[in-house]
């Protein structure tokens, strides 16, 4: 046999994969089990980290389906060479996927009810809410039912009218009254769920103010990333800003020469009574942030060098809350529902809906923004000190005594 022969010899050929196979494995067993003994553990950490790994990863998949797709291709091809029937019928293969996908879909939708389902976000606690709740309901019914019939119908069609060699298929190019049906019956769908979000816009939007129930005003100031939260003290308004007046102490750029800026408050959180409206300023120092309350279902975008308003009424208070999610440690939020930055997942603050009492008397513990440095800073006179010192350890007396003052001076 010449050398030629011997190489391109089949079995010659074979013997040498297999020699190559088992001589790796046989390395790598050796390797491993002297591995086992010295175990030095080699840190992949860096390797999973790597772009390159995965780019790898990838090409590895794709050329395995290559492969497997070529074989497919090779052994049909020597079938139809031996003049053997077609091997794999791909019209049987591919009626059987839609059919597959026709259930998996219908299943999946079933488990997006069930499972998702049940972490949707509780009833609305708000008067508007209601009203948001029935559309995102009603649309979410027409969809589902929209949803399922053309699944059916795409699936189970492409299944049922496979190609057959015994029918041929049925030609029919137009027919007016199913255009007109399908084109009216989503126009007028469409046109009843677009109208019922404009109107619900305008009703929470354009709100006629009631004389008698003034809306409660809070001004909430984003930044990268925090919020500050402003009341309006005894006046109701919130006084004026300008980003001008901005500085370390004076972070807001509260304007202290307007008289309603005097008596303004800060609160680390919200605390709003609850069946009264609130009225939510908001504004932004650096980029747009996104202000969201979703159990009041309540979203508007904060942005720099505007105001935006939303104005809603709490319907129930945080303990109604916790007895009815049986949650005792439930509280509602309001947080950054854009990403803003890489502290974004700083931006959330606790919301406390609370009885007209009870917030009355939180209200009246909030300090004032205006202090002895603002007032310097704005040559507003300093309060006069406390005419007697009072006992150690009593320093918030101290303060609200020193606050009173201040404000009588300002008055004046
Ligand atoms: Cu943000």
């Amino acid at each position: 046999m010449s050398l030629r022969k011997f190489i391109t010899n089949k079995t010659t050929a074979a013997l040498a994969v297999l020699l190559t196979v088992f001589a790796n494995t046989s390395a790598f067993a050796q390797e491993a089990a002297a591995g086992a003994a010295a175990a030095p553990k080699v840190d992949m950490g860096e390797v999973y980290k790597s772009v390159i790994f995965y780019v790898l990863i990838f090409l590895a998949v794709c050329l395995f389906i290559a492969i497997i797709g070529k074989s497919i291709k090779v052994y049909e091809l020597s079938r139809e060479a031996q003049g053997k029937p077609v091997g794999i019928n791909w019209n049987r293969v591919h009626a059987s996927l839609f059919a597959l996908f026709l259930v998996l879909g219908l299943y999946g939708v079933y488990w997006e009810y069930t499972v998702h389902g049940s972490m949707l976000l509780p009833d609305a606690a708000s008067e508007h809410g209601k009203k948001i709740d029935e559309m995102f309901n009603l649309t979410l019914i027409i969809t589902t039912i929209v949803f399922i019939a053309t699944h059916i119908l795409l699936f189970g069609f492409a299944y049922i009218y496979k190609y057959s060699a015994k029918r041929k298929a049925y030609y029919y190019p137009h027919n007016n009254t199913i255009e007109k049906i399908w084109t009216i019956v989503p126009a007028l769908v469409l046109t009843v769920l677009v109208l019922m979000g404009f109107l619900t816009w305008r009703s929470i939007f354009f709100k006629v103010e009631d004389p008698n129930n003034k809306p409660l005003q809070i001004e909430v100031t984003s930044e990268q990333f925090k919020w500050s939260i402003r009341y309006p003290g005894a006046d109701g308004i919130v006084g004026k800003k300008n980003y001008k007046l901005t500085t370390a102490s004076n972070t807001l750029g509260i304007d202290f020469k307007d008289l309603n800026s005097r008596d303004d408050e800060m609160a680390d959180e919200m605390v709003i009574p609850v069946g009264k409206p609130v009225k939510l300023i908001l504004n932004s120092k650096d980029v747009i942030h996104s202000f969201y309350m979703p159990h009041f279902r309540v979203q508007l975008n904060t942005v720099p060098g505007m105001q935006t308003i939303f104005e809603f009424t709490p319907t129930k208070t945080t303990r109604q809350m916790q007895e009815e999610t049986n949650d005792p440690n439930f509280k509602f939020l309001f947080f950054c529902a854009k990403i803003c930055g890489s502290g974004h997942y700083n931006m959330q603050k606790d919301v406390r809906v609370v009885s007209e009492a009870e917030y009355k008397t939180w209200i009246a513990e909030q300090k004032t923004y205006l202090n002895d440095d603002l007032r310097k800073q704005f040559n507003l006179p300093v309060a006069p000190a406390p005419a007697k010192p009072a006992a150690e350890g009593d320093s918030s007396a101290t303060d609200s005594a020193a606050v009173k003052g201040n404000q009588m001076a300002l008055n004046k």
